[in-house]
């Protein structure tokens, strides 16, 4: 009867888990949101901006939404750092691409970062949320523009690819350039927390969906 009753209680509590990655170049704001998602949905709140050091190896934080725990990595951006990203692929099963929306000098970098992400068998099939973030900053791009920018800097690659590669084109590209068309982009201020709980809803949303999917 205990068992039974507990298999029931462990039935009626469990919460799946899931992992999210938080990817993107150093100082895009990857920490202070992790941060600021822990102050929102935790009761313990998480660092203040200004306790925030650069981030060497990686940060975790936890949240629980209704029958889920979703788990937060927040891996270091440096070059070196980036290195061990694939590490984490096996066992993701969401990624918010972060970006600095107010440093355009670095935008196209962080194209290349992204694609690299993107191009990982991996990740493929697995829910991305593409976070413009800093919209505080009062000249920081928007979401349309840091959409345009994206697609702009995808296509003049894709032409610099075709061209090195002659008249036949690669394959492999087709997925990525589906992937762009369906791309979510949301902006956010990871400091003042606009936007965050929408990214963390779509995510939460999303990982429920491919985990139906992937039920029967
Ligand atoms: N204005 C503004 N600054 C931000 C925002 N998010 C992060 N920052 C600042 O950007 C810098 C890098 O942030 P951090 O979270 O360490 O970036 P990480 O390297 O991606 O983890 C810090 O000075 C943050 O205070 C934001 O939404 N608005
Ligand atoms: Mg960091």
């Amino acid at each position: 009867m205990y068992h039974l009753l507990s298999g029931l209680y462990q039935q009626l509590t469990r919460k799946d888990e899931y992992n999210v990655l938080i990817l993107g170049l150093d100082n895009a704001g990857k920490t202070t949101l992790l941060e600021k998602i822990k102050t929102l949905y935790n009761p313990t709140p998480g660092l203040p901006p200004d306790k925030i050091a650069p981030t060497v190896g990686q940060n975790m934080g936890k949240i629980t939404l209704p029958s889920t725990i979703l788990q937060f990595w927040d891996l270091g951006g440096q070059r070196d750092i980036r290195l061990i990203w694939p590490r984490y692929y096996d066992d993701c099963h969401a990624v918010a691409y972060v970006v600095d929306a107010a440093d355009r000098e670095r935008l196209e970098e962080g194209w290349e970062v992204f694609e690299n992400v993107l191009s990982a068998p991996q990740i493929l099939g697995v829910p991305l949320i593409l976070l413009a973030n800093k919209q505080d900053v009062p000249d920081s791009m928007t979401v349309e523009e840091i959409r345009n920018h994206y697609e702009e800097w995808f296509q003049r690659r894709q032409r610099e690819h075709a061209a090195e590669m002659g008249p036949v084109s690669p394959t492999s590209e087709v997925p990525t350039a589906e992937r762009m068309a369906s791309l979510n982009v949301q902006g956010i201020s990871a400091i003042e927390g606009t936007g965050v709980r929408d990214a963390v809803n779509w995510l939460f949303i999303r990982v429920q969906n491919s985990r139906q999917r992937s039920d029967h």
